[in-house]
């Protein structure tokens, strides 16, 4: 009899505490997504890449340890405010009516935060948005101006325009923690966004990392001095580094030795909005390593790899002052006891270049900028350590957080939610979706990428580069994973192709891709553009 007692009230513990778990995850969680512009995944050390191994982010990679990291994730349009708008919205480019930056986003339409309002959430945004326009749908919102700078950033925000002086992502991950500490009402749960501008061109550090890596020397890719044999477009781009990078405002190379005066840099505003005492501690790092540039006198490939370092190191100094924030914001939201009921996000609006092909920058649907980055921590649903190997797309974040919420997903959103995948409910992740739509339009603009659109199958790619070209490109990436390989019109992959070019019919129908979307530009308007970015 006594032990029947005993095991009834064990049941009845376990039943508890099934039930207590249970509270715990339909308890709206919070959400703090942490976005930032063009980390590359190989600058992430959760990822394995050689490069982010001499240049850990250790804060960063909680995220991943707490939860999971996704290994296919991909943007659907590589560039900044495209991505946003396909964040804010769970559509596709061509629905949402943001399809290269440049254009307006229309704040009036339903959104992410609107949605989360409604389910009564507390929403805020810090940071870039890039979306021109103001934000709607946000209780509170202080974003940098356009693009913003590294120094000294201006800040727009509901009441005014101010610079605000220090570094930008230190100023975006206090502004962060002073909303979540002074300015939400704590008893109903929020929606935070804070987005950096780093590691974006022109890649400024803050002075206490402008020498952190000086003495790493970063494996560059051996696709460095590429020649893209079989990819026309890839021979006509402007994102060289060693080409078409500005050796002044983008490398920081000075006109001489023992001069601080930089070479070629058309915005002079990145520097000249330094402060006298930042300019001279900037100043003081870089000319003994400028005064070694020029003793060393170098040419050709030298000439090649030494920008490719100096660009990396860089690069991996404004990474570091990310990695930093994160940590802060970790820290501050365990304090306060916030991680049990947080969803924690870590991403960045698209992949990018670093050195793969010879190439900085982004916009290409090949594998380093169509890849996203992305972590999510929320320790009563999600097991530390997961990876997840299923397609996946910023298309889903938003039907994500609302699955989260609690609140009903609209069925005009064109992406699926991922919690099954986080929670492990279901399906196995080779089920979640067969092959993803990309559709890239941002030409002719700034480093000349062409138009194009394709399919990504878990093994293979078939991408469409049109307006002023015509071609086709075929990868396959089980045995080409750098995409060197182009395949198209090879009698062996002749099966494959053709399902491909159906499956591709298939999604953009699914999608409702229209006519109107394959326009493409007067002759005369490309050749003047490349005349201008030459
Ligand atoms: C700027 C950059 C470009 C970059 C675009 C888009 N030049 O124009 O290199 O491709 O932004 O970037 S810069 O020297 O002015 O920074 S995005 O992240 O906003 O899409
Ligand atoms: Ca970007």
């Amino acid at each position: 009899f006594l032990s029947a007692i005993v095991l009834l009230s064990c049941q009845d513990k376990k039943e508890k505490g099934k039930e207590e778990e249970e509270d715990k995850i339909n308890k709206k969680p919070n959400i703090v997504f942490i976005m930032t512009d063009d980390h590359a995944a190989q600058a992430i050390s959760a990822y394995g890449h050689p490069v982010s191994q001499l240049a850990p982010t250790p804060n960063i990679d909680r995220i991943a340890n707490n939860g999971a990291r996704f290994l296919n994730n991909f943007c659907t349009n590589s560039i900044c405010g495209p991505s946003r708008a396909v964040i804010l919205t769970g559509k596709f480019s061509h629905i949402n009516g943001f399809r290269m930056n440049g254009e307006v986003f229309d704040g009036s339409q339903p959104t992410l935060p609107k949605f989360l309002k409604e389910a009564g959430y507390q929403t805020a945004i810090v940071g870039k948005w890039h979306l021109h326009g103001r934000p709607q749908g946000f209780d509170y919102w202080k974003i940098l101006n356009d693009q913003g700078n590294y120094y000294n950033p201006e800040f727009i925000h509901q009441k005014d325009t101010s610079i605000v002086n220090g570094y930008a992502t230190d100023i975006i991950t206090d502004m962060g923690i002073d909303w979540l500490e002074t300015k939400r009402k704590k008893e109903e749960p929020f929606f935070l966004m804070v987005h950096h501008k780093a590691p974006h061109r022109n890649w400024m550090p803050p002075i206490r990392h402008i020498s952190t890596y000086d003495s790493v020397n970063f494996p560059l890719p051996d696709t460095y001095f590429s020649k893209h044999e079989g990819q026309v477009a890839a021979q006509e781009q402007l994102q060289t580094i060693y080409e078409d990078m500005y050796e002044g405002h983008d490398l920081k190379m000075t006109v001489a030795k023992g001069s601080d005066s930089l070479r070629h840099n058309p915005w002079t505003s990145d520097f000249d909005r330094m402060s006298e005492q930042q300019r001279k501690a900037w100043n003081d790092a870089y000319r003994p390593k400028n005064d070694a540039f020029h003793e060393a006198n170098l040419s050709g490939r030298e000439l090649a790899e030494w920008k490719g370092q100096r660009y990396l190191r860089d690069y991996m100094g404004t990474v570091k002052a990310v990695d930093e924030g994160v940590g802060k914001i970790l820290d501050y939201l365990e304090e306060n006891d916030l991680t049990e009921n947080t969803i924690i996000v870590y991403t960045t609006d698209q992949g990018f270049y670093l050195g793969e092909k010879g190439f900085f920058d982004k916009r290409f649907m090949y594998e380093e900028s169509l890849a996203m980055p992305l972590m999510i921590q929320y320790p009563p649903a999600i097991e530390g350590g997961t990876t997840i190997d299923a397609l996946t797309q910023n298309l889903d974040f938003a039907p994500t957080f609302l699955d989260f919420a609690g609140a009903e997903i609209p069925e005009s959103m064109q992406g699926k939610s991922l919690r099954p995948l986080l929670t492990g409910e279901n399906e196995p992740d080779s089920e979640f979706r067969d092959a993803v739509y990309y559709h890239y339009y941002d030409f002719p603009a700034f480093h000349m990428v062409k138009r194009h659109y394709g399919i990504r199958t878990e093994r293979y790619k078939l991408i469409h580069f049109y307006d002023d070209i015509d071609e086709w490109e075929l990868y396959d990436l089980k045995k080409d994973p750098k995409e060197e390989n182009n395949l198209y019109g090879d009698p062996q992959y002749a099966e494959i192709q053709k399902e491909l070019h159906k499956e591709l019919k298939e999604l953009q129908k699914k999608y409702e891709v229209t006519e109107k979307e394959f326009a493409t530009t007067p002759k005369e308007k490309v050749d003047r553009a490349y005349r201008n970015f030459a």
